[in-house]
């Protein structure tokens, strides 16, 4: 089975995505995501001018050799872009030879090792009040697991508190928005958060909560110990983990279980972290951690160092990745959680998929490959509208610096 043809699809309903159709001669198609948020084009333009031509007439079912040619072969390895393209296309190979083995992709990642997939949603309010009301909403639509954040007094906007409640779209403007941070006021406000939803809900319902990468390793540490007597499930992305050692100290103060890795691309951004035993969740996802392919080898390497997965799925990563994310969740052993931020129903119309939601766990469903679709034609209604995060800056009006 030759591949035949490579479309780049970019669309916009309610928000940008990448997605890439791969045909082959056999009729059989197969899609991946490849939405980079903010930065959609760059992997548009990588897939469709480098990528593409190089791929047409190869064998479609040589997935490894395929996922080594463009890794290896460009010379310039990694990187958030390279790494978005290649995992558009492992996830359509996957896709394909799913489809072409009639049937479902779990199935060729080792079948099931779970009948659901548990998912967190988010639960986000402008102050406390209106958080405790979001998790109620969510507990009420069987969630068993909700991520919580709150507005900090003192600041205007807070990265992650959005403005819709079942949607979280953190870019906006033809230009970067920029808000402003101070992890003092933040420091003292988050344990008020955790101390009066436990009051409210008690401890049978796993609460998580993000910090954005906004802290240093010490600051970290202490908000870790503030927030042990709330039990969180788990506290993501305290610091930048460029420098995965600086894990180390928030380790050696905190039992928080600690998450992070979803700007991660590759096993050599969490190496260290992983081998040292110094996270309880890699957080890396299939569409920006080079495909099923790559995100496997991840989750394989983390089983051997008690770290279990717990895959990104902000509203940003389209409809494709959380599906073939759920059949990689529903094959591994060492599963944790996967975010599962709901998607508009203008997204959802472009992306027919096959996985369901009950009772707070996703099931992939049992259609042949990943079990997602994309309908080009109502695709090609959506154009491409410039969007891109937002960017920090401290009090003082410099830029965050760490
Ligand atoms: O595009 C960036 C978002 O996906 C990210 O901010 C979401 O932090 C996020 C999360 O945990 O979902
Ligand atoms: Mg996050």
């Amino acid at each position: 089975m030759k591949i035949t043809n490579i479309k780049t699809i970019v669309t916009c309903p309610d928000r940008n995505f990448v997605t890439v159709k791969i045909e082959t001669d056999a009729g059989i198609y197969g899609i991946g995501d490849a939405t980079l948020n903010g930065r959609e084009l760059s992997v548009a333009s990588y897939l469709q001018d480098h990528i593409a031509p190089t791929l047409i007439g190869k064998e479609a079912g040589r997935i490894e050799d395929i996922w080594q040619y463009l890794y290896r072969g460009c010379y310039w390895r990694r990187g958030a872009v390279t790494m978005t393209a290649i995992a558009a296309i492992d996830t359509a190979l996957w896709d394909i030879k799913a489809k072409a083995a009639n049937m479902p992709l779990y199935e060729l990642l080792g079948g099931k090792s779970r009948d659901g997939v548990m998912v967190y949603g988010h639960a986000n309010g402008g102050d406390i009040a209106e958080t405790v009301d979001e998790v109620a909403k969510y507990k009420e639509m069987g969630y068993k697991a909700i991520r919580a954040q709150t507005g900090i007094p003192g600041l205007s906007s807070t990265y992650g508190v959005s403005k819709d409640k079942m949607y979280y779209e953190p870019a906006d403007g033809n230009l970067p928005t920029e808000n402003v941070w101070s992890t003092s006021k933040y420091i003292n406000h988050v344990p008020k958060l955790f101390d009066t939803l436990r009051d409210k809900f008690g401890f049978d319902v796993h609460l998580l909560h993000d910090a954005h990468h906004r802290l240093t390793p010490q600051e970290a540490a202490k908000v870790g110990k503030s927030l042990e007597p709330y039990n969180l499930f788990w506290l993501e992305d305290t610091v930048p983990a460029e420098n995965q050692e600086a894990f180390r100290m928030i380790r050696q103060h905190t039992t928080t279980p600690l998450a992070v890795g979803e700007v991660f691309n590759s096993i050599w951004d969490c190496k260290k972290l992983i081998e040292e035993g110094l996270i309880d969740y890699i957080r890396s996802t299939v569409v920006h951690a080079g495909g099923i392919s790559h995100l496997k080898k991840i989750f394989e390497f983390a089983a051997m160092h008690h770290v279990r997965s717990g895959s990104h799925g902000a509203t940003d990563l389209s409809p494709v990745c959380m599906g073939a994310a759920l059949h990689l969740d529903t094959a591994i052993y060492n599963f944790g959680v996967q975010e599962y931020m709901r998607h508009t129903e203008k997204t959802d119309e472009v992306f027919p998929h096959a996985y369901t939601f009950k009772d707070g766990y996703l099931y992939p469903g049992d259609t042949p490959g990943h079990g997602v679709d994309i309908d080009e034609k109502l695709a090609a209604k959506y154009p491409y509208e410039r969007a891109y995060l937002p960017v920090n800056r401290l009090e003082d009006g410099s830029m965050f610096n760490w």
